[in-house]
């Protein structure tokens, strides 16, 4: 063991968004030396760059926040039920103002390259302004929906108008009024952003590939009574929320199945969920992410809502989704998303039916001709989970990258570490419940995990900690077994890859937030399970063995 030399810091973070706020605080606290780089000029990270407008949280408010700070949690008033992205975006700065994280973290900087020293047993970073540090512990604090894709359209870049990705939004806004748009993409923002830019735009054309189902938002002010009921009942209610609950979230759960009922109470059931908004709707009955016949129930109520809304039938028909269940894909809140398609300056390309051949330089020729336009706006999402991950050379052991060791799929263990990648951790990475659950609920939980086998390494001495090779694969083969077991693998969907060509078709997050944090409690008190610790002579006696299981 050579780990003497001391690194430039104790701790690098990548990304300044909730994960990166809470490793430094948690790192403050344990007397580490925490740096952290964001390509943002602020923190906020998800919520820095999507700004275009109708941009919201689909997580209530009073649930989508920080529960790790008594004071944040009394003196934060939330306006609305769904938080727009300015609000959060302000909750975050707020969080770093009053605990003074900033002085931590540099800004519009990324990471080039972060290689591990195995003699040092140290990360080398290398930074974009090509500066470089090292450090023990390298975090990954990059977001699961941070890396923009705009697919390689044919002649993307001849239109001589203006394109933006919704991702990647001016912080000076745009203006859109009386201008020709377009907008490729249906996904939570494509479904966001259409109710807004139809009131601006002249003209709007939606390109749909795939249609989505959408429950209304319902969003309204927050009611003050409500507010203080939350307030004066956190503990228990984020206790419920971690560890009784499948995504971190509380809702008015349902004990029945679907089918329990007759069809007349099913569509009361129903019908109360979509009047009072949110996904609530999602959770009706108990199985309707696991059979497929009480999952028709829910699709067919949905595909109903579509047809009464819209008033063409072309139109809706084109609008209602028929090529996998319900809830497979994640499920948009919207706000008079459908009505949208009512207005006379709205119009819907099905490109199932009419491909989009090539974007020229007036705009976008689908195989029924050149629509022109003054803007086009891509809506066409993330590569999610791994994108932000693999984009940075990340060199473990023997100069293993990680982007060819995921080439076949991403591979972690509880999400958290890969191995051959000694004392580097993921916030949220793949094989955890991370985008299938309420974020910020699982950031804390990684953030305290993380924290605590720090505490535990540096009480015992040990420098170097690493997932070993069966429990991950064994974690990845449990990810995917889990995932198989409901519908969710049924849906051609980014939880899969299969929105970016090329990227293999792996299930990437662990579907259950409290059988997860079971999990990662389980393997703590039985010694660190599926850990290999190096770098020490001595593994103290009561705490656990010094090997991998
Ligand atoms: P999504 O949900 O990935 O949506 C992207 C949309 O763009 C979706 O409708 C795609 O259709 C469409 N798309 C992607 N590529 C193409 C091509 N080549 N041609 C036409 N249409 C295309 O991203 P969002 O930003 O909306 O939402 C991501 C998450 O952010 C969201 O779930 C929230 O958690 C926050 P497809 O379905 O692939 O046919």
């Amino acid at each position: 063991m050579n780990a003497n030399s001391q690194p430039d810091t104790d701790m690098v973070i990548v990304g300044a968004g909730f994960a990166g706020l809470y490793l430094i605080q948690q790192a403050r606290r344990l007397g580490l030396r925490a740096r952290c780089f964001d390509r943002a000029s602020d923190v906020g990270g998800t919520w820095w760059w999507n700004r275009y407008p109708g941009a919201r949280c689909d997580m209530e408010s009073l649930q989508y926040s920080f529960s790790w700070d008594p004071e944040i949690q009394s003196e934060w008033e939330w306006s609305e039920r769904f938080a727009t992205q300015g609000e959060i975006l302000a909750y975050a700065q707020f969080v770093a103002d009053k605990h003074d994280l900033r002085r931590n973290i540099t800004f519009e900087t990324g990471l080039e390259s972060a290689h591990y020293d195995e003699e040092k047993k140290m990360w080398r970073v290398t930074l974009d302004s090509g500066n470089e540090l090292t450090c023990r512990y390298f975090i990954l604090a990059t977001g699961c929906l941070s890396t923009a894709r705009v697919p390689d359209f044919p002649g993307r870049d001849s239109f001589v108008g203006d394109a933006y990705h919704t991702s990647d939004w001016p912080k000076e806004g745009v203006d859109l009024s009386g201008k020709r748009v377009a907008v490729i993409g249906t996904g939570s923002s494509g479904i966001q952003v259409i109710p807004e830019l139809a009131k601006q735009a002249k003209q709007l054309t939606v390109f749909q590939r795939t249609p989505n189902f959408s429950i209304p938002a319902r969003n309204q002010p927050l009611d003050p009574n409500v507010v203080a009921w939350w307030k004066s009942n956190y503990p228990e209610l984020r206790r419920k929320a971690r560890e009784e609950t499948r995504t971190g979230t509380l809702y008015d759960f349902s004990t029945k199945k679907a089918l329990e009922l007759d069809e007349i109470a099913r569509a009361k059931e129903y019908r109360w969920r979509w009047e009072k908004g949110g996904t609530n709707f999602a959770v009706a009955f108990t199985d309707l992410l696991t059979d497929e016949a009480a999952n028709r129930t829910a699709s067919d109520f949905v595909k109903d809502q579509i047809r009464s809304a819209v008033h063409d039938p072309e139109t809706a028909e084109a609008l209602t989704p028929k090529d996998y269940p319900i809830f497979t894909k994640r499920v948009c809140l919207d706000s008079q998303y459908y009505e949208t398609f009512n207005r006379p300056n709205v119009k819907l390309v099905d490109l199932r039916k009419t491909p989009l051949e090539t974007i020229e330089a007036q705009g976008i020729r689908a195989s029924d001709g050149l629509h022109e336009f003054d803007a086009i706006i891509f809506a066409t999402g993330f590569d999610a989970i791994t994108g932000a991950i693999t984009n940075i050379d990340i060199r473990g052991r023997q100069g293993c990258s990680i982007k060819e060791k995921w080439s076949e799929g991403p591979r972690a263990y509880l999400g958290l570490a890969s191995a051959s990648f000694p004392n580097m951790f993921m916030i949220t990475g793949p094989g955890s419940p991370s985008v299938l659950s309420n974020v910020i609920v699982s950031i804390e939980q990684h953030v305290e995990w993380i924290s605590d086998l720090i505490v535990y390494m540096q009480q015992s001495g040990i420098v170097e900690v690493e997932a070993d090779v069966t429990a991950e694969d064994n974690w990845v083969a449990h990810v995917n077994e889990v995932a198989a077991s409901t519908l969710m693998p049924r849906a051609a969907s980014w939880y899969m890859g299969a929105n970016i060509p090329g990227k293999p078709r792996v299930f990437m997050p662990y579907i259950g937030v409290a059988a997860y944090r079971r999990k990662c409690d389980e393997v703590v008190v039985n010694g660190y399970t599926g850990f290999v610790f190096d770098g020490s002579d001595e593994m103290p006696e009561q705490t656990g063995t010094r090997q991998s299981g």
